[in-house]
């Protein structure tokens, strides 16, 4: 049984979709960042940075944090969605780095500062805003010619569906990105994803 400690964010959803894509037992805590659950001793120590997801595997004693090695470690478990084979593993873990350090906190801040922030910043909304495109530019170049980012379902479509399917969300059209729209399209018919999708309820 794994301990998911998340909430209704892209971040959380990628752990919630890998947990429903696998099939592992799991039992979902949901920590309300809104409320500041985040910050509260207890899930300091399950994940010192403060933040959601987090998982405790209550069969090995081991805990992760950070979206990206969750996917990791629930791969390596499941023996599904990674590679072994070094071409196609490295193939997928760079498109998975390339998730958590550009698509989430790019599109991460475009949201925060077209739409949350208190001050409206021209230039930060601009900086992110183009960067949001770019990325998005980059990921439809490397769908054109394949249904998924590296050819086979895997750890980084799951990392990175839950940010793309927020563009209506955060004001964007996907009209200027075909392939990536269709990717879109095809991900979000899969039944784990929209479990996962709906986690926590
Ligand atoms: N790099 C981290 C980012 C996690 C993250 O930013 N989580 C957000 C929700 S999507 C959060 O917990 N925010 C609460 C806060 O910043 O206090 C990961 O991928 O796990």
């Amino acid at each position: 049984m794994i301990d998911l400690y998340t909430f209704s964010t892209p971040n959380g959803r990628k752990a919630s979709i890998m947990l429903e894509e696998v099939n592992l037992p799991y039992a979902t805590h949901k920590i309300d960042i809104t409320k500041g659950e985040q910050s509260t001793p207890e899930y300091i120590a399950i994940n010192p940075n403060g933040k959601i997801p987090a998982i405790v595997d209550r069969e090995t004693g081991i805990t992760v944090f950070e979206s990206g090695a969750i996917l990791i470690y629930l791969a390596e478990k499941a023996g599904k969605f990674l590679p072994m084979e070094s071409s196609k593993r490295f193939r997928v873990l760079e498109w998975l780095m390339f998730q958590m350090g550009g698509v989430g906190p790019m599109l991460g801040q475009y949201n925060h500062f077209n739409r949350f922030a208190p001050e409206k910043i021209d230039y930060a909304i601009a900086r992110y805003r183009t960067e949001t495109l770019r990325i998005f530019g980059v990921l439809d170049r490397q769908l054109a010619d394949r249904d998924f980012i590296c050819d086979e379902y895997s750890i980084a479509d799951i990392a990175t569906f839950p940010w793309i399917a927020s563009y209506e969300f955060m004001g964007l059209t996907l009209d200027a990105h075909p392939h990536l729209k269709r990717w879109v399209d095809t991900v979000q018919q899969r039944p784990g994803v929209q479990r996962g999708m709906a986690v926590p309820a």
